[in-house]
């Protein structure tokens, strides 16, 4: 096991089981001119995670870790879209409606695309989930078990809508999720502290919290690690 400097205790990591899940980096909630700006949000907060996640996903990719990417959106004849989530939305701007990038939330409009900077690249999983969770009605649970994933570093937006509700769904299965801290973002500063706050109370009640850096660093010992096991693992 990898041990990763961590709040509220370090996190332990296997050799082989950890996955990098990146939620929702799409361009109507991050883009000026998006479904999230339109609304009055300043998306300003959620570009300044870039960087970190884009050194993020480097690390996973130089290291040879799975990457799975979600884009939330539903079908164009919105039939995976309840009326309750869509009902909800301020008039003229619910999911489906004509915005600046295509229609809202709309599955291969433009505005549903992961942004430029952080665009998955062969090989890595890019998972449509129509709830805020990404387990809700998706192949996550089985991916993973495929894969044999059983930890996972949580980056993406926002902090305590999608990323939250997928972290919870996924503690509840029983993965060991680690929130990457500034890799993740809310328009609501205050929201953002509350999750962080919220999932390592208690002992880590939905899991650990940590900075890019030191899971980063644990990455690195964790490659070494595996070079030191391999001969072992064959
Ligand atoms: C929202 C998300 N905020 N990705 N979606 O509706 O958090």
């Amino acid at each position: 096991m990898t041990s990763i400097s961590a709040l509220p205790t370090n996190y332990h990591v296997p050799p082989i089981g950890l996955a990098l899940v990146v939620i929702d980096m799409q361009r109507d909630f991050v883009e000026p001119g998006g479904f999230g700006a339109s609304l009055g949000n300043d998306v300003n907060r959620l570009r300044a995670i870039i960087p970190a996640t884009q050194r993020l996903i480097e690390a996973f990719r130089r290291f040879k870790l799975p990457i799975i990417h979600t884009q939330e959106g539903h079908k164009p004849d919105l039939s995976d879209c309840p009326p309750a989530k869509r009902l909800r939305g301020m008039p003229r701007m619910r999911i489906g409606d004509p915005g600046a990038m295509g229609r809202i939330l709309i599955i291969g409009e433009p505005g549903n695309e992961i942004i430029p900077e952080l665009a998955p690249i062969a090989g890595e999983v890019l998972l449509h989930k129509p709830g805020k969770g990404a387990f809700c009605h998706t192949e996550l649970e089985t991916i993973l078990k495929k894969m044999n994933i059983t930890h996972l570093a949580i980056a993406g937006v926002t902090t305590e809508v999608c990323v939250q509700t997928t972290m919870r769904e996924a503690n509840d299965r029983g993965y060991e999720c680690l929130l990457v801290e500034d890799c993740t973002e809310s328009y609501f500063p205050q929201f953002k502290q509350a999750t962080l706050e919220m999932v390592r109370a208690q002992g880590g009640i939905v899991g650990w919290t940590a900075v890019s850096d030191e899971l980063i660093r644990g990455l690195e010992k964790l490659h070494a690690e595996r070079a030191h096991a391999e001969p072992v693992l064959k």
